[in-house]
């Protein structure tokens, strides 16, 4: 029986539509600003996020590390979520790599930061602070539980930026996710921010990249910054051509994957010995479970394996399994089965 993969909607393989335009790309160096294929993405992007321009770059870790980059000089400070993928999941290169100081504030279950806690941790201007230049959100935030972050809330954090002489980069590795579940368009998700990242190569499906979208003088910017991290690539008409495919494509259908995780959350509800919480919380791709204090998450995840379902441990005593495209209703109703089977043996 083949396993089912919920680790990461990240496994995604590309699809053949994706292949057949990889193999067709008209290229050129894109170093030289002469790769159609990645201008055309680059346009099609920038036009989505209704932003006046886009940069192609290699993944989720490398747009959000040149947008910081971009934003703020060595020294410089970011207000970003205790929870957030930056913070916990990108090896501190913000520190390491581009000598930015983190001033964290704590996550609430929804992916939020408070507006008072973003104000409280704003810098006043004293020789023995950094100064503050960036403040970070996350949507759909990935260890909050997959929530989205509606634009009501962005457009309040950004009038807080603007009110103080601050930008508002927005990690928006699975915007589209955001903008399906909220019903509205990425657009209006992507307006409130001075810079918003995205990935092409999670719930879209395509193999490899991420876009960084922004004003013409910020991209500008960034393109130096990709250049110094080592992220010139020269034919990547080849990674944008299925980007191009993913965008077109692979869009609509993400509502698919938010009712099977939706489905999926159901069904862990009635299972004991893990705790869900409110299904009707899962508002996306991804679930997470709660396991009890005697079983650790390494070790159930391997027995889930070997009944067929493969999850991300996620915590000592925590799960996350994401659903994408490559798993189908009948895949949830199967992955239920082996949690059944080795929680209610
Ligand atoms: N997240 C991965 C893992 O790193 C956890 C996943 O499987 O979810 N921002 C967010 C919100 C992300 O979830 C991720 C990837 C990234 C940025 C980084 O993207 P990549 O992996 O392309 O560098």
């Amino acid at each position: 029986m083949p396993l089912i993969d919920l680790r990461s909607d990240t496994i995604t393989l590309p699809t053949p539509a994706m292949r057949k335009a990889m193999a067709e790309a008209e290229l050129g160096d894109d170093v030289f600003g002469e790769d159609p294929t990645v201008r055309k993405l680059e346009e099609l992007a920038a036009r989505r996020m209704g932003k006046e321009a886009a940069l192609l770059v290699a993944s989720g870790t490398m747009g959000n590390l040149v947008c910081q980059m971009s934003h703020c000089g060595r020294g410089d400070e970011m207000i970003l979520g205790d929870k957030s993928h930056i913070f916990y999941f990108e090896q501190g290169g913000s520190a390491a790599v581009g000598g930015i100081h983190s001033r964290t504030v704590p996550n609430q279950p929804d992916g939020t930061l408070l507006p008072d806690d973003i104000v409280s941790a704003i810098r006043t201007d004293d020789v023995h602070f950094p100064r503050t230049r960036l403040i970070v959100l996350e949507n759909t935030h990935n260890l909050c539980g997959g929530s989205p972050l509606s634009p009501d809330y962005l457009r309040q954090v950004a009038t807080i930026a603007a009110e103080r002489g601050l930008r508002v980069h927005v990690d928006g590795a699975r915007i589209f996710n955001a903008a399906t579940a909220l019903n509205v368009s990425p657009a209006e998700l992507a307006a409130p921010a001075d810079s918003i990242s995205f990935c092409l190569s999670k719930g879209l499906a395509a193999p490899v990249g991420s876009v960084v979208c922004g004003s013409t003088e910020f991209i500008a910017g960034a393109r130096r910054m990709r250049k110094v991290l080592g992220g010139g690539m020269r034919q990547s008409g080849i990674i944008a051509a299925a980007g191009i495919v993913a965008l077109e494509q692979m869009v609509e259908r993400l509502f698919e994957d938010h009712e099977n995780a939706r489905r999926l959350a159901k069904g862990l509800w009635g299972i004991k010995g893990l705790s869900v919480g409110d299904p009707g919380n899962v508002k996306t791709n991804i679930v997470y479970m709660e396991l009890g204090a005697e079983l650790p998450a390494p070790e159930t995840a391997r027995k889930l394996e070997e009944a067929g379902v493969r999850v991300l441990p996620a915590g000592p005593h925590r799960l996350r399994a994401v659903t994408h495209y490559g798993i189908t209703k009948e895949d949830v109703d199967m992955a239920l089965t082996a949690f059944r089977k080795i929680f209610q043996p």
